[in-house]
């Protein structure tokens, strides 16, 4: 239940006393669901059908519908987006060091670690978040076998000038596109470039199976390997080809996938008009800045950064702030990945590389949005972005 805004004088913030604007929690990645009555449905369909897991029914019509929406030739649906990363950097035989942007979920850079290779951080550009090309050149060594792009917030990375490194130097390419089911580069969806792409179905993206994630690639001896790997290295019953694991994907999941993927058109649509909504409500207000966004993005995350000259305010102090107002803003991914562990302590001197990548971490904050967040929401959170700024100093005068 939405409370209307009261918020007139300094006692009437949450942080001061007053009554939080929210009477319940507003997360960023609430999910977005297909109605309940669709995956009922498809809950009994797999109930009769008794076929669980293991290339089910639903785990092949989800692939065949990532193929097709993204117009790629393989897709290999698997239990969570890290677990693909990690199948992905065995498949291509990745070795020594592989450079990776610091500004990204922790899982980037763990599936790396977690495989024992070195991931070597590298700076961002400040427009998108993405690799900058030029960084990544300076940072190629001997040692390196990879480039890990992030297409951070759907925003495509600099896919031309990476490819042209990775040619040039002999070294694989490959992208988390976690954030970018699709987004496009170049009038192409996400999911096509480098040798293979990792997308994440975990319930806070836009489109969810629960749990889950899938590697797309137009390789089709990879995309064999892939499949193996998903399984144990099965290829018949009692037939082991090769090293494998368990990263298979169960048909519940496939089902809710294949539902939330059939509904993609309506949550972007949802997500373009939040983030217009947005837009307008912030746009008078000094010191927050909307991160741009293309008309071919999914609009999944709200993305901004605080300025705190303008502001007039810490960014954490307004996420404090917020916070008692149960609107919970997300600081994604403070403090960077080089300053989480083990990074911090295996490569201490890493931040002095990463200038853009440590000023964002201070800056970047990010406000619900999707199917659960409304235009009265919205309006509501404006509203309240506006006074604290109007009121900053005396809201820093008493804290
Ligand atoms: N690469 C990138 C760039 C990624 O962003 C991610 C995941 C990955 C790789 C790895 O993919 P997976 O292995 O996860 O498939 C969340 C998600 O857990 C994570 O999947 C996602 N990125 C990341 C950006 O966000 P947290 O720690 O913020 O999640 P959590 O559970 O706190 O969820 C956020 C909020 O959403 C909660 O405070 C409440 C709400 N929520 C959450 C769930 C799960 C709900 O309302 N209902 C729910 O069911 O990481």
């Amino acid at each position: 239940m939405l409370n209307t805004m009261s918020k007139h004088t300094l006692p009437d913030l949450a942080l001061f006393g007053g009554t939080p604007l929210f009477a319940e929690k507003r997360f960023v990645g609430r999910p977005n669901l297909a109605p309940t009555d669709e995956i009922l449905a498809d809950m009994r369909q797999i109930l009769d059908q008794r076929w669980l897991s293991n290339d089910g029914p639903y785990l092949k019509g989800f692939e065949a519908m990532l193929c097709q929406s993204l117009g790629v030739k393989h897709s290999i649906a698997v239990s969570n987006g890290t677990i693909g990363l990690e199948l992905l950097i065995r498949a291509l035989n990745l070795t020594g060091e592989v450079i990776v942007p610091s500004f990204t979920f922790i899982a980037t850079v763990h599936a790396l670690q977690w495989l024992g290779l070195t991931p070597v951080f590298c700076d961002i550009l400040p427009e998108t978040h993405t690799l900058d090309p030029q960084s990544v050149a300076a940072l190629i060594t001997p040692r390196t076998s990879a480039i890990l792009g992030v297409h951070l917030w759907g925003l495509p990375c600099e896919i031309t000038a990476l490819e042209a490194l990775a040619e040039q130097h002999g070294l694989k390419l490959i992208f988390d596109a976690a954030h970018a089911l699709l987004c496009e580069y170049r009038g192409r969806k996400l999911g096509n470039f480098g040798h293979a792409e990792v997308f994440s179905f975990h319930a806070t993206k836009f489109v969810n199976s629960l749990e889950g994630g899938a590697i797309t690639t137009n390789d089709d001896a990879l995309a064999e390997r892939l499949r193996l790997m998903r399984n144990f290295g099965f290829v018949d019953y009692d037939q082991v080809e090769a090293l494998g694991i368990n990263a298979k994907m169960n048909e519940v999941c496939a089902a809710v996938g294949q539902s939330s993927l059939r509904h993609s058109a309506n949550f972007i649509a949802h997500n373009r008009s939040n983030y217009r909504l947005y837009h307008k409500q912030l746009a008078q207000i000094p010191g927050l800045k909307l991160l741009p966004l293309p008309e071919s993005s999914n609009f999944q995350y709200l993305v901004l950064a605080l300025e705190q000259t303008e502001f007039g305010l810490s960014r954490d102090r307004l996420v404090q702030l917020l916070h008692a107002e149960n609107l919970i803003a997300r600081r994604y991914f403070y403090p960077g990945c080089h300053r989480a562990q083990p990074y911090a302590q295996l490569y201490p001197a890493a931040g002095a590389h990463l200038p853009v990548t440590e000023a964002l971490a201070e800056k970047v904050l990010l406000l619900p949005t999707g199917t659960a967040v409304s235009a009265e929401m919205i309006e509501e959170i404006g509203e309240l972005l506006g006074f604290v700024q109007s009121h900053a100093a005396a809201i820093s005068a008493a804290i």
